[in-house]
């Protein structure tokens, strides 16, 4: 069973609780009354971004609990790394060789000028990474990726990212799609290197859940 975690303020009682026990000691009106304030920030837009990390930061602290329980037969993706076909430049799957299978824990490289394992280049490969996910609540999920070079991500076989292009990471993508809560979904994500540097990165948020990198314990392996 899942612990409760979200955004509302039902979900994580404690952590709203602090934050406004925290405010009440708080004279708003002599903030305001004060020269710099109004300049500076706004009390109610400080107050509701403490709020926020106060419940992100919540959230971590369970995915990190979680994590503490995984195997790599529970948690994590399943990784397949391939040697990109010498001169293709469309990065095809059905040319590349592949090199290597096994669990990562996320999708949170970066390899530099490196290889991202034994037995396969520094530049010129190619990763399908897949899990299933079955999400708690009925909503939309917005997925981004930073990576050097291209990616693509599908959910159940529907495109919602598609950058199959040379790239930096400092470029995020992101596209959106809803899920059904109980209902498990299959998500695969393509990314490829062409030279020089490579890396990856994903992460979600949703109405209940705060922006982060898909942590290990919410990837079920294929
Ligand atoms: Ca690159």
């Amino acid at each position: 069973m899942e612990p409760h975690r979200g955004a509302g303020c039902h979900r994580c009682p404690k952590s709203r609780a602090k934050v406004d026990q925290a405010a009440a000691t708080f004279n708003a009106t002599d903030y305001a009354a004060s020269p710099a304030a109004s300049s500076v920030c706004n009390f109610n837009t400080e107050l509701g971004k403490l709020r926020q990390f106060g419940e992100c930061r919540h959230n971590d602290v369970l995915d990190g609990i979680a994590a503490s329980t995984c195997t790599a037969t529970k948690c994590g993706l399943k990784a397949e790394y391939f040697q990109t076909l010498a001169g293709d430049l469309t990065h095809d799957f059905t040319k590349a060789t592949l090199k290597l299978t096994r669990t990562d824990a996320m999708i949170n490289f970066d390899w530099g000028t490196s290889a991202p394992a034994a037995g396969l280049p520094a530049d010129g490969f190619q990763i399908r990474w897949s899990f299933i996910h079955a999400t708690a609540t009925t909503e939309a999920y917005t997925f981004y990726t930073q990576t050097d070079d291209g990616v693509r991500v599908f959910v159940n076989g529907t495109q919602v990212i598609n950058k199959w292009m040379d790239m930096a990471a400092t470029v995020e993508n992101t596209g959106t799609i809803n899920l059904t809560a109980g209902v498990p979904v299959t998500i695969t994500v393509e990314y490829y290197d062409n030279i020089t540097t490579a890396s990856a990165k994903l992460s979600w948020s949703s109405a209940s859940q705060c922006k982060q990198l898909i942590p290990q314990a919410r990837f079920a392996p294929m």
